[in-house]
């Protein structure tokens, strides 16, 4: 392959190749073990984990907008008994997709979602813990896959 085929190959893999901002308004103690990437990472053993207090935030901020119809979210133990989910397509319009006030288990949650969406911003406010200890997420999945691409995390108590 010559050089000139490789560095346009590259050039345009980096061209699609999305890229993504995970913000949440706090981590655990532990730091950047339990940075709010982890949610996207692909990896189910690795995970997000807020301070041990109610009323956290999970910002997910694509560059490109990414469509999907489905959203699985794979909590930790530490699940949120109170939250909902927000996406917003253009950074305007705010459509509130998803929200409980009674989960009483751990397990993944599926929320279809009623038409696909060009996910621009996908926030989870997780509103009550369902123990005394984080909101921790293991993995979210968008029509059933991993995000694909370059994961930027941050911590901002600004966030709502
Ligand atoms: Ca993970």
């Amino acid at each position: 392959m010559s050089y000139r085929l490789l560095l346009s190959l590259c050039f345009s893999f980096s061209m699609f190749a999305n890229e993504v901002t995970v913000s949440a308004t706090s981590l655990e103690l532990g730091g950047n073990v339990f940075e709010a990437g982890n949610v996207l990472d692909g990896k189910r053993q690795t995970r997000w984990s807020s301070r041990f207090e109610d009323n956290q935030i999970l910002l997910i901020e694509f560059k490109n907008p990414l469509p999907a119809e489905k959203l699985t979210i794979i909590w930790e133990n530490a699940y949120a008994s109170e939250y909902m989910v927000s996406i917003t397509e253009d950074n305007k319009k705010c459509y509130a997709v998803y929200g409980t006030i009674d989960k009483n288990t751990n397990a993944q949650d599926e929320i279809k979602l009623d038409r696909k969406y060009k996910i621009k911003q996908l926030k989870i406010d997780c509103l009550k813990r369902a123990t005394v200890y984080c909101f921790s997420i293991f993995e979210i999945l968008f029509d059933d896959k991993s995000f694909e691409g370059t994961i930027i995390s941050k911590i901002d108590p600004s966030l709502k």
